[in-house]
Protein backbone atom coordinates (compact mmCIF):
# COMPACT_ATOMS: atom_id res chain seq x y z
CA UNK A 1 0.00 0.00 0.00
CA UNK A 2 1.24 3.54 -0.68
CA UNK A 3 1.84 5.92 2.29
CA UNK A 4 -0.62 8.66 2.36
CA UNK A 5 1.57 12.40 1.26
CA UNK A 6 1.79 15.02 3.40
CA UNK A 7 2.09 18.73 2.03
CA UNK A 8 5.65 20.42 3.84
CA UNK A 9 5.13 23.94 3.82
CA UNK A 10 8.38 25.65 5.74
CA UNK A 11 11.25 24.18 7.13
CA UNK A 12 11.15 21.51 9.73
CA UNK A 13 14.61 19.80 11.58
CA UNK A 14 16.27 16.21 10.08
CA UNK A 15 14.67 14.60 12.75
CA UNK A 16 10.94 15.31 11.71
CA UNK A 17 11.35 14.94 8.36
CA UNK A 18 13.09 11.42 9.05
CA UNK A 19 10.27 10.51 11.53
CA UNK A 20 7.83 11.64 8.55
CA UNK A 21 9.37 9.59 6.03
CA UNK A 22 8.84 6.65 7.55
CA UNK A 23 5.32 6.59 7.70
CA UNK A 24 3.95 9.79 4.80
CA UNK A 25 5.30 10.52 1.09
CA UNK A 26 6.71 13.85 1.68
CA UNK A 27 6.05 16.81 -0.95
CA UNK A 28 8.47 19.48 -0.23
CA UNK A 29 8.30 22.60 -2.35
CA UNK A 30 10.70 25.38 -2.00
CA UNK A 31 10.06 27.18 1.57
CA UNK A 32 10.59 30.30 -0.35
CA UNK A 33 7.41 30.05 -2.45
CA UNK A 34 4.23 31.14 -1.00
CA UNK A 35 1.41 28.42 0.07
CA UNK A 36 -1.27 29.11 -2.32
CA UNK A 37 1.52 29.33 -5.20
CA UNK A 38 2.88 25.91 -4.19
CA UNK A 39 -0.24 24.12 -4.27
CA UNK A 40 -1.76 26.18 -7.16
CA UNK A 41 -1.80 23.53 -9.60
CA UNK A 42 -1.99 20.23 -7.48
CA UNK A 43 -3.59 21.29 -4.35
CA UNK A 44 -6.81 18.52 -4.95
CA UNK A 45 -3.93 15.38 -4.35
CA UNK A 46 -3.24 16.49 -0.83
CA UNK A 47 -5.19 15.79 2.79
CA UNK A 48 -2.74 16.77 4.70
CA UNK A 49 0.00 19.63 5.57
CA UNK A 50 2.88 19.98 8.42
CA UNK A 51 3.71 23.44 8.31
CA UNK A 52 6.20 25.36 10.01
CA UNK A 53 5.42 29.52 9.88
CA UNK A 54 3.86 29.48 6.74
CA UNK A 55 0.22 31.43 6.08
CA UNK A 56 -2.15 29.14 6.01
CA UNK A 57 -5.63 30.76 5.10
CA UNK A 58 -8.86 31.41 3.28
CA UNK A 59 -6.92 31.41 0.03
CA UNK A 60 -4.56 28.34 0.98
CA UNK A 61 -7.56 26.34 1.88
CA UNK A 62 -10.00 27.14 -1.20
CA UNK A 63 -6.96 25.48 -2.95
CA UNK A 64 -6.64 22.27 -1.30
CA UNK A 65 -10.77 20.99 -1.49
CA UNK A 66 -9.69 17.49 0.56
CA UNK A 67 -7.90 18.67 3.14
CA UNK A 68 -8.25 16.97 6.37
CA UNK A 69 -5.32 18.16 9.42
CA UNK A 70 -2.82 20.89 8.98
CA UNK A 71 -0.38 19.98 11.85
CA UNK A 72 1.35 23.12 12.92
CA UNK A 73 4.65 23.51 14.36
CA UNK A 74 4.87 25.50 17.62
CA UNK A 75 2.29 26.30 20.24
CA UNK A 76 1.39 29.72 18.70
CA UNK A 77 -0.56 28.92 15.57
CA UNK A 78 -1.72 32.83 14.16
CA UNK A 79 0.09 31.35 10.69
CA UNK A 80 -3.03 29.44 10.64
CA UNK A 81 -6.44 30.96 9.64
CA UNK A 82 -7.67 28.06 12.47
CA UNK A 83 -11.91 29.53 12.18
CA UNK A 84 -12.00 28.79 8.92
CA UNK A 85 -10.26 25.68 9.37
CA UNK A 86 -13.08 25.08 11.89
CA UNK A 87 -15.94 25.93 9.03
CA UNK A 88 -14.07 23.60 6.58
CA UNK A 89 -14.00 20.70 9.19
CA UNK A 90 -10.48 20.54 8.49
CA UNK A 91 -8.28 19.91 12.23
CA UNK A 92 -5.49 21.88 13.45
CA UNK A 93 -3.05 20.82 15.36
CA UNK A 94 -0.06 22.65 17.57
CA UNK A 95 2.52 21.55 19.48
CA UNK A 96 2.23 22.88 23.15
CA UNK A 97 3.29 21.36 26.63
CA UNK A 98 6.84 20.35 25.06
CA UNK A 99 8.56 23.65 25.14
CA UNK A 100 6.48 25.24 28.07
CA UNK A 101 9.88 24.77 30.32
CA UNK A 102 12.16 26.19 27.69
CA UNK A 103 10.34 29.36 26.98
CA UNK A 104 10.08 29.45 30.22
CA UNK A 105 13.89 29.41 31.40
CA UNK A 106 14.39 32.01 28.51
CA UNK A 107 12.14 34.44 29.42
CA UNK A 108 13.91 34.75 32.85
CA UNK A 109 17.22 34.84 31.68
CA UNK A 110 16.00 38.18 29.29
CA UNK A 111 14.62 39.00 32.13
CA UNK A 112 17.29 39.51 33.77
CA UNK A 113 19.75 40.14 30.91
CA UNK A 114 17.24 43.35 30.34
CA UNK A 115 17.24 44.28 34.19
CA UNK A 116 20.38 43.88 34.82
CA UNK A 117 21.98 44.66 31.63
CA UNK A 118 24.14 41.97 31.27
CA UNK A 119 24.49 41.82 27.79
CA UNK A 120 25.72 45.52 27.93
CA UNK A 121 27.95 44.37 30.68
CA UNK A 122 29.77 41.52 28.57
CA UNK A 123 29.64 44.08 25.50
CA UNK A 124 31.84 46.15 28.08
CA UNK A 125 34.39 42.96 28.89
CA UNK A 126 34.75 41.87 25.59
CA UNK A 127 35.83 45.49 24.10
CA UNK A 128 38.14 46.04 26.96
CA UNK A 129 36.45 48.63 28.35
CA UNK A 130 36.96 47.05 31.64
CA UNK A 131 40.72 47.81 31.89
CA UNK A 132 39.38 51.60 31.82
CA UNK A 133 36.85 51.15 34.56
CA UNK A 134 34.26 48.63 35.80
CA UNK A 135 30.55 48.31 34.46
CA UNK A 136 28.64 50.93 36.07
CA UNK A 137 26.01 49.89 38.31
CA UNK A 138 22.90 49.09 37.00
CA UNK A 139 19.60 51.01 38.05
CA UNK A 140 17.87 48.04 37.80
CA UNK A 141 17.72 45.04 39.64
CA UNK A 142 14.90 41.81 40.62
CA UNK A 143 14.95 42.80 44.04
CA UNK A 144 12.34 45.43 44.61
CA UNK A 145 10.33 44.39 41.45
CA UNK A 146 6.49 43.34 40.90
CA UNK A 147 5.76 41.35 38.06
CA UNK A 148 2.40 41.28 35.99
CA UNK A 149 2.17 38.15 33.09
CA UNK A 150 0.14 39.20 30.92
CA UNK A 151 -1.32 35.88 29.44
CA UNK A 152 -1.77 33.00 32.06
CA UNK A 153 -1.23 29.77 29.83
CA UNK A 154 0.66 27.02 30.43
CA UNK A 155 3.74 29.17 29.43
CA UNK A 156 2.52 32.15 31.50
CA UNK A 157 2.14 29.71 34.81
CA UNK A 158 5.86 28.22 34.39
CA UNK A 159 7.07 32.14 34.17
CA UNK A 160 5.45 32.80 37.67
CA UNK A 161 6.30 29.73 38.97
CA UNK A 162 9.84 30.80 38.34
CA UNK A 163 8.85 34.45 39.71
CA UNK A 164 8.08 32.97 42.72
CA UNK A 165 11.62 31.09 43.17
CA UNK A 166 13.01 34.34 42.54
CA UNK A 167 10.96 36.03 45.63
CA UNK A 168 9.20 38.29 43.07
CA UNK A 169 5.30 38.94 43.42
CA UNK A 170 3.14 38.20 40.27
CA UNK A 171 -0.16 39.37 38.93
CA UNK A 172 -1.59 38.97 35.73
CA UNK A 173 -3.98 39.98 32.90
CA UNK A 174 -6.30 37.54 31.01
CA UNK A 175 -10.05 38.25 30.17
CA UNK A 176 -11.47 36.05 32.54
CA UNK A 177 -9.73 34.54 35.81
CA UNK A 178 -7.49 31.48 35.37
CA UNK A 179 -9.12 28.60 37.74
CA UNK A 180 -7.07 27.78 40.34
CA UNK A 181 -5.12 30.40 40.29
CA UNK A 182 -4.01 32.56 43.97
CA UNK A 183 -2.08 35.46 41.55
CA UNK A 184 -4.34 38.32 41.52
CA UNK A 185 -6.09 39.03 38.36
CA UNK A 186 -6.39 42.63 36.32
CA UNK A 187 -9.18 42.05 33.47
CA UNK A 188 -7.91 45.39 32.38
CA UNK A 189 -4.29 45.58 31.14
CA UNK A 190 -3.88 49.41 31.45
CA UNK A 191 -5.18 49.00 35.07
CA UNK A 192 -2.19 46.27 36.10
CA UNK A 193 0.21 47.95 34.13
CA UNK A 194 -0.12 51.23 36.52
CA UNK A 195 0.56 48.72 39.25
CA UNK A 196 3.26 46.56 38.61
CA UNK A 197 6.78 47.62 37.06
CA UNK A 198 7.60 44.72 35.04
CA UNK A 199 5.07 43.75 32.49
CA UNK A 200 6.18 40.07 30.43
CA UNK A 201 3.32 39.48 27.86
CA UNK A 202 3.14 35.91 26.78
CA UNK A 203 -0.08 36.82 24.83
CA UNK A 204 -0.51 34.91 21.31
CA UNK A 205 -0.50 36.61 17.96
CA UNK A 206 -3.76 37.66 15.99
CA UNK A 207 -5.84 40.72 15.88
CA UNK A 208 -7.61 40.30 18.72
CA UNK A 209 -4.06 41.05 20.60
CA UNK A 210 -2.79 43.72 17.49
CA UNK A 211 -0.99 46.52 19.41
CA UNK A 212 -2.70 46.33 22.74
CA UNK A 213 0.75 47.09 24.22
CA UNK A 214 0.90 50.44 23.24
CA UNK A 215 1.41 54.33 24.41
CA UNK A 216 -1.36 53.88 27.09
CA UNK A 217 0.25 50.59 28.37
CA UNK A 218 3.33 52.02 28.62
CA UNK A 219 3.08 55.31 30.08
CA UNK A 220 1.63 53.04 32.84
CA UNK A 221 4.61 51.00 33.45
CA UNK A 222 6.60 54.11 33.88
CA UNK A 223 9.66 55.13 34.21
CA UNK A 224 10.80 52.14 36.27
CA UNK A 225 8.69 49.82 33.43
CA UNK A 226 10.77 46.90 32.24
CA UNK A 227 8.77 45.21 29.26
CA UNK A 228 9.68 41.59 28.13
CA UNK A 229 7.74 39.76 25.50
CA UNK A 230 8.06 36.35 24.59
CA UNK A 231 4.98 35.97 23.17
CA UNK A 232 4.19 37.42 19.68
CA UNK A 233 5.72 40.84 18.44
CA UNK A 234 2.34 41.87 16.32
CA UNK A 235 1.25 42.39 20.51
CA UNK A 236 3.01 45.28 20.60
CA UNK A 237 2.98 48.76 19.24
CA UNK A 238 6.75 48.93 18.44
CA UNK A 239 6.81 52.51 16.91
CA UNK A 240 5.05 53.39 20.39
CA UNK A 241 8.10 51.17 21.81
CA UNK A 242 11.05 52.24 20.32
CA UNK A 243 9.37 56.57 21.38
CA UNK A 244 8.74 55.06 24.69
CA UNK A 245 12.49 53.38 25.25
CA UNK A 246 13.97 56.93 23.43
CA UNK A 247 12.18 59.11 25.91
CA UNK A 248 12.76 56.92 28.95
CA UNK A 249 8.96 56.76 29.35
CA UNK A 250 10.02 53.17 30.50
CA UNK A 251 13.16 51.94 31.85
CA UNK A 252 13.98 49.15 29.73
CA UNK A 253 12.44 46.49 27.32
CA UNK A 254 13.67 42.71 26.40
CA UNK A 255 12.20 41.20 23.30
CA UNK A 256 12.67 37.86 21.65
CA UNK A 257 9.31 38.46 18.96
CA UNK A 258 8.99 41.15 16.49
CA UNK A 259 6.03 42.05 14.58
CA UNK A 260 7.87 41.53 10.97
CA UNK A 261 10.45 38.78 11.90
CA UNK A 262 13.29 38.81 10.38
CA UNK A 263 13.12 42.64 10.23
CA UNK A 264 13.95 44.50 13.05
CA UNK A 265 13.01 48.16 13.51
CA UNK A 266 15.71 50.11 13.09
CA UNK A 267 14.38 52.43 15.93
CA UNK A 268 14.10 49.71 18.02
CA UNK A 269 18.13 48.55 17.09
CA UNK A 270 18.88 51.87 18.19
CA UNK A 271 17.48 51.72 21.59
CA UNK A 272 20.63 51.51 24.41
CA UNK A 273 18.06 50.09 26.55
CA UNK A 274 16.51 47.15 24.72
CA UNK A 275 17.88 43.61 24.46
CA UNK A 276 16.87 42.03 21.94
CA UNK A 277 16.51 38.02 20.68
CA UNK A 278 16.20 36.50 17.29
CA UNK A 279 13.19 34.68 18.34
CA UNK A 280 14.88 31.74 20.42
CA UNK A 281 12.63 31.31 23.04
CA UNK A 282 12.23 27.63 22.44
CA UNK A 283 15.41 27.19 20.62
CA UNK A 284 17.14 24.31 21.69
CA UNK A 285 17.83 20.62 19.68
CA UNK A 286 15.92 19.44 22.41
CA UNK A 287 12.73 21.16 22.36
CA UNK A 288 12.44 22.07 18.66
CA UNK A 289 13.09 18.34 18.33
CA UNK A 290 9.81 17.21 21.08
CA UNK A 291 8.35 19.54 18.85
CA UNK A 292 8.88 18.40 16.01
CA UNK A 293 8.06 14.51 17.62
CA UNK A 294 4.34 15.85 18.27
CA UNK A 295 3.71 17.50 15.15
CA UNK A 296 4.12 13.71 13.79
CA UNK A 297 2.28 12.39 16.58
CA UNK A 298 -0.61 14.16 15.59
CA UNK A 299 -0.07 13.58 11.65
CA UNK A 300 0.74 9.89 12.11
CA UNK A 301 -2.82 9.37 14.83
CA UNK A 302 -4.75 10.98 11.55
CA UNK A 303 -3.37 8.67 9.29
CA UNK A 304 -4.25 5.38 12.08
CA UNK A 305 -8.22 7.08 12.34
CA UNK A 306 -6.95 7.70 15.86
CA UNK A 307 -7.83 11.28 17.66
CA UNK A 308 -4.97 13.59 17.19
CA UNK A 309 -3.28 14.31 20.33
CA UNK A 310 -2.96 18.33 20.57
CA UNK A 311 -5.65 19.82 18.31
CA UNK A 312 -6.30 23.79 19.14
CA UNK A 313 -9.64 24.92 20.55
CA UNK A 314 -11.11 26.13 17.61
CA UNK A 315 -11.05 22.83 15.83
CA UNK A 316 -11.93 20.04 18.64
CA UNK A 317 -11.77 16.90 17.89
CA UNK A 318 -15.75 15.52 17.27
CA UNK A 319 -15.76 14.10 13.73
CA UNK A 320 -13.12 14.65 11.20
CA UNK A 321 -12.14 13.71 7.88
CA UNK A 322 -10.30 10.39 8.77
C1 LIG B 1 8.88 28.62 17.55
C2 LIG B 1 7.04 29.75 18.88
O1 LIG B 1 10.09 29.27 17.44
O2 LIG B 1 5.94 27.78 19.51
C3 LIG B 1 5.83 28.95 19.17
O3 LIG B 1 4.73 29.50 19.08
O4 LIG B 1 6.98 30.91 18.73
C4 LIG B 1 8.36 29.12 18.83
O5 LIG B 1 8.49 28.15 19.80
C5 LIG B 1 8.19 28.90 16.28
O6 LIG B 1 6.95 28.34 16.24
C6 LIG B 1 9.03 28.36 15.14
O7 LIG B 1 8.40 28.54 13.95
Amino acid sequence: MSKPEILVLGRLRPPAIAALEAHFTLVQPDPGIAPGEAVAATGDRFRAIACNGARIDEAVFSKLPHLAIVASFGVGYDNVDAAEAGRRGVIVTNTPDVLTEEVADTTLGLLLMTVRELSAAERHLRAGKWLEGPYPLTKGTLRDRKAGIAGLGRIGKAIARRLEAFGVPVVYHSRRPVEGVAYPHYPDLVAMARDVDTLISVMPGGPATEKKIGKAVLEALGPRGVLINIGRGTVVDEAALAEALASRTIHAAGLDVFAREPHVPEALLAADNAVLLPHVGSGSEHTRDAMGQLLVDNLVAWSEGRPPVTPVAETPFTAWRG
